[in-house]
């Protein structure tokens, strides 16, 4: 039985509340995953393989927004249950940072989440997540290696209060979803750069999460001007063509500067026996996203409908402050 409703997302930390929330998620990179998807090691791992394989059904699509606030939810349960975390799910306020993102105190080696990368591998460098081997990515492919950053402050400018307002001056959902996932969405992967830049495997990087949380956040802001009707506002396709190089190498095929490790890559296995076929999965009728839309995650929490996490006052019992 879960007792720590309601929930309060927050932006500002104690020291003490920063070091709980980066234990806890150094406690999940160390428990052994469960839920038999390929590649993955551990329950963190598991966040990222769940990720990988629905990116072309969660990105560019109708159940963009609902699909990650579920994703940061159950990475945010996970952290509760299986790493006895008693604190909030932490959000990054990227309006603050937005155009010097590698000055931002997310990046401190201490309370946050270490700093850029570097050397050949775009490894990062310090922090408590510096010593990670990760097992998923570039893309599809199961390959061990560092948690990668290239912060790239111009990038981040996609943060500023300008590019943000606009997009929550808009009146309908199907405005609204593709300005946040084009604008804001991108300066968080693309101000940090290398994992976090990987549409696939972005999860990889713990900071993912707390990107996220931002866009979940922004969301809640702008179904809350306009509750009565943005509640129940959905809709979009539901199928997304990302095949197109953003999945890391075809079969054969290296990207610059890296070399296949010993015994080849291991594509990640797109289907796996026991999957529910996919049609059967969404339950819309055709290529729109409806609140009927089945939001699926590999059994790390039960399936939901989009519309049971339209609003978080429902079995996800949170609130941004
Ligand atoms: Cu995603």
């Amino acid at each position: 039985m879960l007792t720590w409703c309601p929930l309060f997302q927050r932006h500002t930390f104690t020291d003490e509340e920063k070091r709980s929330y980066i234990d806890a998620e150094l406690c999940l990179m160390r428990k052994p995953a469960n839920l038999g998807i390929r590649g993955s090691r551990t329950k963190f791992d598991e966040f990222q393989a769940a990720h990988a394989l629905q990116t072309e059904i969660a990105h560019f699509v109708g159940q963009f927004l609902p699909f990650h606030r579920l994703f940061v939810w159950a990475h945010e349960k996970a952290l509760r249950v299986v790493c006895n975390y008693t604190g909030s799910q932490p959000y990054w306020e990227e309006e603050l940072d937005a155009g010097a993102f590698s000055k931002s105190m997310l990046l401190d080696p201490i309370l946050g989440f270490g700093g850029d990368g570097a050397g050949p591998n775009g490894c990062i460098r310090d922090g408590p997540f510096a010593n990670y081997t990760n097992p998923i990515g570039p893309g599809y492919i199961i390959h061990d290696h560092c948690i990668e950053r290239q912060v790239n402050d111009m990038f981040s400018m996609a943060a500023l209060p300008a590019v943000v307002n606009r997009c929550m001056n808009m009146t309908a959902f199907l405005d609204f979803w593709p300005c946040i996932e084009g604008g804001p969405h991108g300066a968080g992967h693309g101000g940090i750069g290398a994992e976090m830049l990987n549409p696939i495997s972005s999860p990889g990087d713990p900071l993912f999460f707390l990107h996220h949380a931002w866009l979940d956040k922004l969301w809640w802001q702008w179904q809350a001007q306009d509750p009565s009707s943005r509640f129940k506002e959905i809709g979009g396709n539901n199928w997304a063509n990302l095949t197109a190089n953003v999945g890391g190498p075809p079969p054969g095929v290296m990207p610059p500067g890296m070399s296949p490790p010993p015994g080849g890559f291991t594509p990640v296995n797109l289907t796996r026996p026991d999957d529910v076929p996919k049609p059967a999965i969404y339950g819309d009728p055709g290529d729109v996203t409806t609140l009927n839309h089945l939001l699926y995650l590999y059994g790390m929490v039960e399936n939901r409908t989009v519309s049971e996490v339209m609003d978080t006052s429902g079995f996800l019992c949170y609130q941004y402050v």
